[in-house]
């Protein structure tokens, strides 16, 4: 893993390829957009290097003016941000992942790559292109994601090759794509040359389905199956122990945020839907507001990211599963309205519960299983309606 990182590393930089696909993962940079975008990409890497024809070629071949195809995993998240997301980076150290082989969003002008490059952009855990990403979308070539599909913005070719399910996590729907491919190419096994990659793979699903737990209620048959494949591979003396001790691992280091103060908080999984900011915490909020000055990074962020409402979610899972969340802004009657609309969504019911606060809408939300994802239909039907 370390040679292939290297080696596309120093390529990338000194400019020396053919064609440069990039995965790109979401721009929270959670664990699963992380290791969906790196594993995809080294497969991508494995894949185009087995199916090239090496005999034919080689020894027509002058090495020093050859160029190649790379495949580069790009995080989307600042370099000096990975300490931000604390599972990412105890995970990514745990596999001996270091960052100096890695690409952030600050690395590269990707507007000057697409001028200059023959470049294919493939999305894994995501299907709607950030605002200062939109510009990627006559580039992308291929789709892996997990959530309900968002046909409003689609704007990419009609051949793009598309694998939208909803599981519990889109690595699932990366190991699945790895094994149809590899398959299909009969040409050795990808998990043999990178079994950190399954070892990723394994933990990323375990987390993201918090070890398939009722409660949570993320995981599907399709997670279990792909868990149940990777510990062919992984083939750990106890499955049931090993899934145990990781997620406990995984959830510890997300929540080990005490370091973290307000305003880096707001930066450790944010999305942005039109102007609603949207970060959320691996705590409930009413621990995040009880931080100092949590309210002042809150209102420094929204001028920053141009928002004009915060939508904060919180989560504990430390003991039995709790969640709420607040709205902020200094538009009165926006927050009134999108509660509004918050309250009375129905598909599915968030069963918000509001409490009591003179600084903010706060609220319980009943319904454990709705996360982030479930909020976003009834944020564009705000933005559509009430801006
Ligand atoms: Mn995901």
């Amino acid at each position: 893993m370390e040679d292939y990182l290297n080696y596309t590393v120093n390529v990338l930089k000194s400019r020396n390829y053919v064609n440069l696909t990039i995965v790109l993962g979401n721009e929270s940079c959670d664990l699963d957009s992380a290791v969906s975008s790196l594993v995809y990409a080294t497969f991508l890497h494995w894949q185009h290097q087995k199916m090239k024809c090496k005999v034919c070629t080689r020894n027509k071949r002058d090495e020093s003016t050859y160029k190649d195809d790379i495949f580069v995993s790009l995080l989307d998240v600042d370099r000096q941000d990975l300490p931000l997301k604390t599972e990412v980076a105890f995970c990514f150290k745990e596999h001996s992942l270091r960052d100096n082989f890695l690409l952030f969003r600050d690395d590269i002008d990707l507007k000057n790559l697409v001028e200059d490059s023959k470049i294919n952009i493939v999305l894994v855990d995501h299907h709607v292109l950030s605002k200062k990403y939109e510009f990627l979308s006559p580039y992308v070539t291929e789709i892996i994601d997990h959530r309900p599909i968002d046909k409003n913005n689609w704007s990419y070719k009609d051949d793009v090759r598309s694998t939208i399910e909803i599981v519990g996590s889109c690595c699932t729907l990366v190991t699945q794509r790895i094994q149809d491919l590899s398959a299909l190419m009969n040409r050795g096994d990808f998990f043999d040359d990178y079994e950190v990659c399954a070892d990723l793979l394994h933990s990323v699903i375990l987390l993201d389905t918090v070890n398939f737990s009722k409660e949570v209620n993320k995981a599907t048959p399709h997670d279990k199956d792909k868990v149940q494949f990777l510990e062919t591979i992984l083939k750990p003396s106890d499955c049931m122990e090993e899934r145990k001790i990781k997620v406990q691992r995984l959830v510890e280091a997300r929540s080990d945020v005490a370091l973290l103060n307000a305003a880096q908080l707001l930066r450790k999984d944010v999305k942005i839907v039109g102007d609603v900011f949207i970060p959320s915490f691996p705590i409930l909020v009413e621990v995040y507001l009880r931080k100092p000055e949590a309210l002042k990074a809150v209102s420094e962020a929204l001028s920053q990211r141009k928002c004009t409402v915060a939508l904060l979610l919180g989560m504990d899972l430390t003991g039995d599963l709790r969640r709420d969340g607040a709205i902020i802004s200094d538009d009165a009657e926006k927050v009134e309205k999108f509660s509004k609309i918050l309250q009375e969504w129905k598909s599915p019911c968030l069963q918000l519960s509001p409490e009591e606060n003179s600084e903010c809408f706060f609220f319980k939300q009943l319904n454990l299983s709705a996360s982030r994802k479930q909020y976003i239909a009834p944020i564009n039907e705000f933005l559509n309606n009430c801006n």
